[in-house]
């Protein structure tokens, strides 16, 4: 389908791993979705030019710039997508919206609480003159989670006991991985723990429509030391032999949590699960029944109904169906989805919440709960208050 909406022209800051997968949404969303507002990308925005210029394209931008300043000035800028690390967030979105931009924000929304407060308030400000603002936890976006919420709002698996969500990943169990950005407090705010802790949060708060309201923590650094990327710590693996440096956020966090609905919860967020290349898992067990999301298996939704009796066990659902949130816009039943279709499924969402006139969902006061999360959880594992020694 490809649609004559009005243009809304995008300037994306960052072009890494979540600058490829915005570019890829920003290029498709409206070849599928029915849309009113047609993206065109416009500018493409990084530090060092010649690579900017590669990566536009690469990607399909039209243009490209090595100021973010001057770029969030521009008139013929209509929205501004952050696909920086987390220490240029808040600067990056206060000009933004000020400017009267449309926002996305990558998540974390920020690397501080203090950052995030700034930014929603800035945001509620900007929305009073219809500029409008998202934060990327895009995984809410994946057909088989949004469907797990509707079910666990239709009350399918009735009062929720129990939420486990785990993020487990293993991209530096080799301690030869040298000290990227993602390791480095003062680019990323925490590791492993803002990086997918806070996705598996937001997933479970957003299936469950719970909210967390205490968490009991322990954070982990198995690997101190690194040596430091050869390419002055832009992240590419070359080490180049420059001498070694300090890991300065966690490899690992494990939280047990308590919601204001009654459930008792689990998350656990890893660098170090060996084998486990991008495993989130989130299942609720409740009084009727469970969910099972598994996002190896991301086209598939787990569901086990007590009312079966002797016959239950837990059924396979393929969220496939054009029925299925997001399908109808793309194969026949049983083709399947990839993690790329979640960011055309949040370009979709965003770019038809500022044609609507509307909020889209989630806000950047949704970040500033997942920050204020994060927050705590640090505090925990910091002050071992909870923690028995055995
Ligand atoms: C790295 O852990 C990462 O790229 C995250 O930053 C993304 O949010 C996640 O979707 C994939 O893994």
């Amino acid at each position: 389908m490809t649609t004559t909406g009005r243009p809304l022209r995008v300037a994306m800051i960052g072009y890494a791993f979540m600058g490829a997968a915005h570019s890829q949404a920003w290029r498709n969303v409206h070849r599928f979705f029915p849309l009113e507002l047609t993206p065109e990308m416009a500018v493409l925005v990084g530090r060092n030019a010649e690579a900017v210029q590669q990566a536009a394209a690469t990607f399909g931008w039209a243009e490209t710039a090595t100021d973010w300043r001057a770029v969030v000035e521009r008139e013929d800028v209509d929205l501004v997508d952050i696909c920086t690390p987390g220490d240029t967030h808040a600067e990056i979105a206060l000009a933004a919206l000020a400017a009267g931009k449309h926002v996305l924000c990558e998540k974390p929304l920020a690397n501080t609480v203090a950052e995030a407060e700034e930014m929603t308030a800035a945001a509620e400000q900007a929305r009073a003159r219809g500029v409008r603002s998202m934060v990327g936890f895009s995984y809410r976006r994946v057909p088989a989670l949004a469907l797990m919420r509707q079910m666990v709002a239709e009350g399918v698996v009735g009062d929720i006991r129990h939420i486990r969500g785990l993020y487990l990943q293993d991209w530096i169990v080799d301690p030869e991985f040298p000290l990227v950005w993602r390791l480095q407090k003062d680019k990323a705010g925490s590791g492993a723990l803002g990086d997918i802790g806070a996705h598996i949060l937001d997933a479970a708060e957003f299936v469950t429509g719970h909210r967390i309201t205490g968490v009991a923590a322990q954070t982990e650094t198995f690997v101190k030391e690194r040596p430091l990327p050869g390419d002055a710590g832009t992240g590419l693996a070359s080490t180049g032999g420059a001498g070694t440096g300090t890991v300065t956020v966690d490899d690992a966090a494990v939280v047990l949590a308590r919601t204001d609905a009654g459930a008792l919860a689990t998350f656990e967020a890893t660098r170090f699960a060996t084998g486990r290349k991008n495993r989130i898992v989130l299942e609720v067990n409740g009084s009727k029944g469970s969910l099972a999301f598994n996002f190896e298996d991301m086209n598939s939704l787990e569901h086990y109904d007590l009312a079966a009796g002797d016959r239950a066990g837990f059924t396979t659902i393929s969220v496939t169906e054009p029925t299925h949130p997001y399908l109808e816009a793309w194969w026949p039943a049983g083709h399947g989805l990839g993690y790329e279709h979640t960011f055309v499924h949040q370009a979709r969402d965003l770019l038809a919440a500022i044609a609507a006139e509307e909020d889209p969902s989630p806000s950047f006061a949704d970040g500033l709960r997942i920050q204020r999360l994060l927050a705590a959880v640090e505090q925990s594992a910091g002050a071992q208050a909870a923690w028995q020694q055995v």
